[in-house]
C-alpha cells in the first residue's frame, strides 16, 4: 500500500518539474503504461491472498484515477500558458488606434474621393435622400437583366465586364445595381444615393481606370419629372464647385432610362481648349441620367402605371479631377502619399 502512495507522491513531484506536454505523457507512461510502476505492482498481486488483492486493487485504482486527473490538469495548464504566451506576443494595443489613425491622416491627408463623396452624401442627405450601399460582387440579374439589358443585348458590350469562372457572377460594372436593390426593399415615394467602387476590364488612360467610383442616385414617386432631375443635378454641381460651371445636356442612350441624357462639364483642366483628360473635345462626360424605364420599375417591384422616377450615375473620380484640377485619373488610384497629403486633413 505504501509503495502505491509513494508512486503517486513521486509522480506528483516529477510532474511539477515538467514543462512540456510530451514530458507529461512520458511520465504518465512510466506510471501507468504496461511496464509502468503501478502496473508492476498489480502484476505482483498474483501471489497475494484474495483479501490483499481486493484492497491493493482498489488502492491501485484510486491511484490510477489520481494520476490521470493530475495529467489532465497539467496538460490544460501547459496549453493555456502556451496560448497566453502567443497572445501576449501578438498583442495589439487598441488604445493606440485613434492616435495612429490621426497621425496617418495628418501625414497623408484624406483621400480626395472620400472628401468629395462625403460632401455629396451630405448634400443629398440634406435634401431628404438616403445613402445606400451594395455588394461589389453581383449576379447578372442585378447588373444587367433588371436594368432592361437582357442576355445578348448589345448594351452589355458598352461595359467590359470582369466575369467570375461560373459566368454567372461578376464585379459590378456600375452602381446602377444599387438602384435595383434600393427599389426592391422600398415602397414609393423614395429617394436615395448609392456611392461605391465599380470595375471594368478597360485600357487605362488619363480619364479611364479599371476600378473607379460612381455615385448612383434615384428618386421614385407619383409625379417625378425631368424638372426634378435638373434641379437636383444643378444643386449638386453648384454645391460642389461653389462657382458657376458650364454644363451641357445632350441625349444619351442607356437601356434603363427613357429619355436618357448625358450631362457634360466644360473641362476645368484646359478651360475647354482641349487636353488629354477631355480627349481634346473640351467637355468631360460626368453625369449620365434620365427618366427610369418602366421595365426597370417593374423589375424593382414598382407599378409603372402609378409611379415614375429619375436616375443618374455620377462619375465620381472625374468630378474629383475637375474639382481639384487633377490631370490624370491614375494619380487618384496611385496610393502615393505625396499625392494624398495635398488634400484636406482632419
Ligand atoms: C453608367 O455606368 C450608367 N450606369 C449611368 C447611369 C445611371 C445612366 C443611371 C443613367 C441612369 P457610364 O458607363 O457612362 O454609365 O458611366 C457613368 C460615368 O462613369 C461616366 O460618365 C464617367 O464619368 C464615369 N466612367 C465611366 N467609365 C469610366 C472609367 N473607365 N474610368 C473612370 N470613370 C469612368
Amino acid at each position: 500500500m505504501s509503495s502505491i502512495q509513494n508512486i503517486v507522491s513521486q509522480f506528483t513531484a516529477d510532474l511539477e518539474k515538467t514543462a512540456k506536454v510530451a514530458d507529461v505523457l512520458n511520465l504518465k507512461a512510466q506510471a501507468l503504461g504496461k511496464q509502468g510502476s503501478l502496473s508492476e505492482i498489480l502484476k505482483g498481486l498474483k501471489d497475494a491472498t484474495p483479501e490483499e488483492r481486493k484492497t491493493i486493487g482498489a488502492e491501485a485504482n484510486v491511484a490510477k484515477n489520481q494520476i490521470e486527473e493530475l495529467v489532465a490538469n497539467k496538460i490544460t495548464a501547459l496549453e493555456s500558458a502556451e496560448i497566453n504566451k502567443s497572445l501576449l506576443k501578438d498583442k495589439v494595443d487598441f488604445s493606440m488606434r485613434d492616435s495612429i489613425l490621426e497621425l496617418g491622416l495628418q501625414a497623408a491627408g484624406m483621400h480626395p474621393v472620400s472628401i468629395v463623396q462625403r460632401e455629396i452624401e451630405d448634400i443629398f442627405l440634406s435634401m431628404g435622400f438616403e445613402v445606400l450601399d451594395g455588394p461589389h460582387i453581383e449576379d447578372e440579374w442585378h447588373n444587367f437583366e433588371a436594368l432592361n439589358i437582357p442576355a445578348n443585348h448589345p448594351a452589355r458590350d458598352m461595359q467590359d465586364t470582369f466575369w467570375f469562372a461560373d459566368m454567372k457572377h461578376l464585379l459590378r460594372t456600375h452602381t446602377s445595381t444599387i438602384q435595383v436593390r434600393g427599389m426592391k426593399t422600398r415602397k414609393p415615394p423614395f429617394r436615395f444615393v448609392g456611392p461605391g467602387k465599380v470595375f471594368r476590364c478597360e485600357r487605362t488612360d488619363a480619364s479611364h481606370e479599371m476600378c473607379f467610383h460612381q455615385l448612383e442616385g434615384m428618386m421614385v414617386g407619383e409625379d417625378v419629372t425631368i424638372g426634378h432631375l435638373i434641379y437636383f443635378m444643378k444643386t449638386l454641381l453648384s454645391e460642389i464647385f461653389k462657382k458657376e460651371v458650364e454644363v451641357r445636356l445632350r441625349p444619351g442612350f442607356f437601356p434603363f432610362v427613357e429619355p436618357g441624357f448625358e450631362l457634360d462639364i466644360k473641362c476645368l483642366i484646359c478651360g475647354g481648349k482641349g487636353c488629354s483628360v477631355c480627349k481634346h473635345v473640351g467637355w468631360v462626360e460626368l453625369l449620365p441620367c434620365g427618366m427610369v424605364h418602366p421595365n426597370v420599375l417593374k423589375a424593382g417591384g414598382i407599378d409603372p402605371e402609378k409611379n415614375n422616377g429619375f436616375a443618374f450615375g455620377l462619375g465620381l473620380d472625374r468630378l474629383v479631377m475637375m474639382r481639384y484640377g487633377i490631370d490624370d485619373i491614375r494619380l487618384i488610384h496611385s496610393g502615393d502619399l505625396r499625392f494624398n497629403s495635398q488634400f484636406k486633413t482632419f
